[in-house]
């Protein structure tokens, strides 16, 4: 069957996924229903032809990106506040954004997100909609602008710049009645309009109201309508149609982790009450909510869609700066550990830099992730496969597989794939990394890693599930010559951009 017939032109099951048809950059669709009559084998076929827009393909491919919480919690030594707190206790004296930025940029951070304002309602810009901003603050005399600093320091490093703006909003009188829409709108609009390119905006599913609390209907549709509108680059996340929410906020995705997951996922509601989960905690171990896009979920499904894991964690135990944490920042070891668990899961990190009262990142997260860098440069700075002669199903040709370029790939048609690399030298390794080209749709169900022993014999070192944009895995230390990739199973003909061994 055509890839054509199977992608239904007239898709319209939520309001929510309707504005998908908003997307003109797409090249395939992000989306598919499925139709009653769909055999399963076609169901799969649907699934593995669902592509990221350019937007998400473009989020997917920064792989680090960072958040920073700062506001009048730094300042109260709070993890939420109440919308109380008076305007006068932030003043981050030595406040340089530069800093930030610079922090984050050196280390290969490709995004630095902002919490505009948190739950508490404070604004980091002068919101002319609030009085409850910077403006009425003693730093800068209310004369600054914390959005503009960072925004600012982002264009000039070059790297993107995002937006948390909290939906849940203790401050606000309006909160809980139709107008907090408008207001909502309006900060929106003025964080959209003032600032220059913004790739992210992150909708926070948070709300401690309780049962006798006030009750907001957010106007989701109309909010997404404003950042299409307004910026169109930018992806909408966790409370939007763009990332999902990985489910945790340990630093760890799933092993086996499908971008491609049926429409019911993407219900808001059930999303909002996920995300009061613990914010630090170890797996639990559960299952539940595990599986979201295998064969058998999918069969199920009325619709498909590509709704990609983002993974947000932050280095310190709070989210935001506290100086009791300082001995408790995440090692570099750590944020490797994390980096295998979301980037190297199919997912995008947003690691949580917190600056401290005077406005700067605090040395131990500095030299942490100064150290983090330094050891992903030793780690993947060379991939031990360059220069090995490559055969691809039984024949020797291309080495497009270890060109380190990502947009040249191989594809297997009629056989899975499989790989052979004879190296010159025997090398030392302990880790896989695996690239499929998502652009051409999410297809790798399994693979196995193998090296050849001094008898000839094949001995897997290691496998693994989904692939997507990258998969890692590390295994036992072997040193060899020789080392062989299998595909053994599949979705559709499957498109692998990169392989690379390297030792950690
Ligand atoms: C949660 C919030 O309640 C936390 O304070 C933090 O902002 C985290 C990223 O999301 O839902």
């Amino acid at each position: 069957m055509k890839k054509k017939n199977l992608i239904s032109k007239t898709f319209s099951v939520l309001a929510l996924t309707s504005l998908f048809s908003m997307n003109t950059m797409a090249q395939d669709k992000n989306y598919v229903s499925i139709s009653p009559t769909d055999t399963p084998e076609q169901i799969i076929e649907k699934a593995a032809n669902v592509v990221p827009t350019q937007r998400q393909f473009e989020w997917q491919k920064q792989e680090l990106t960072a958040f920073l919480h700062f506001g009048v919690n730094t300042y109260t030594n709070r993890e939420w506040g109440d919308g109380k707190e008076s305007p006068s206790i932030f003043n981050p004296v030595k406040l340089d954004a530069e800093q930030w930025v610079k922090t984050l940029k050196d280390a290969g951070f490709k995004c630095a997100m902002l919490t505009c304002k948190h739950h508490d309602g404070f604004c980091l810009w002068p919101s002319k909609y609030t009085e409850h901003s910077v403006k009425h603050s003693p730093w800068k005399q209310g004369g600054g602008d914390v959005v503009k600093e960072v925004s600012d320091a982002c264009h000039k490093y070059g790297i993107s710049f995002g937006v948390y703006l909290s939906p849940w909003d203790m401050n606000s009188r309006l909160y809980g009645t139709e107008a907090y829409n408008d207001f909502f709108v309006n900060q929106l609009t003025e964080l959209l309009s003032n600032y220059g390119e913004v790739n992210e905006v992150w909708f926070d599913g948070a709300c401690g109201e309780g049962p006798n609390g006030k009750k907001q209907e957010y106007d989701f549709v109309r909010w997404y309508k404003v950042i299409r509108k307004l910026q169109p680059k930018a992806v909408i996340a966790v409370m939007g149609p763009d990332v999902r929410w990985v489910g945790t906020e340990t630093g760890r995705g799933r092993e086996t982790e499908w971008s491609v997951v049926p429409n019911d996922n993407l219900d808001q509601s059930a999303i909002a009450a996920n995300s009061q989960q613990e914010m630090i905690s170890a797996p639990t171990g559960d299952m539940t909510g595990q599986d979201l896009g295998s064969r058998d979920k999918i069969q199920k499904a009325k619709a498909l869609v590509w709704y990609p894991a983002e993974i947000d964690v932050s280095i310190r135990p709070g989210w935001f700066y506290h100086e009791t944490e300082d001995s408790k920042v995440k090692t570099a070891n750590e944020l490797m550990d994390i980096y295998f668990t979301s980037v190297g899961m199919n997912g995008v990190l947003l690691l949580n830099m917190p600056p401290n009262r005077d406005g700067l990142l605090a040395d131990a997260d500095v030299n942490s992730l100064s150290d983090f860098k330094q050891l992903c440069q030793q780690t993947f700075g060379k991939n031990l496969l360059e220069g090995a002669f490559v055969k691809t199903n039984g024949k020797g040709k291309s080495k497009k597989i270890i060109d380190d370029n990502y947009d040249t790939y191989i594809t297997g048609s009629n056989e899975k794939l499989f790989f052979e690399f004879k190296t010159k030298k025997p090398i030392t390794t302990n880790v896989i990394s695996l690239q499929e080209d998502i652009r051409k749709g999410q297809r790798v169900e399994e693979f196995v890693l193998e090296c050849k022993d001094a008898n000839g014999q094949w001995n897997v070192l290691a496998n693994g599930t989904t692939i997507g944009y990258k998969r890692l895995i590390k295994f036992r230390q072997v040193t060899a010559k020789e080392f062989r990739v299998q595909i053994t199973k599949r979705r559709l003909s499957e498109n692998i951009s990169e392989i690379g061994l390297y030792h950690l």
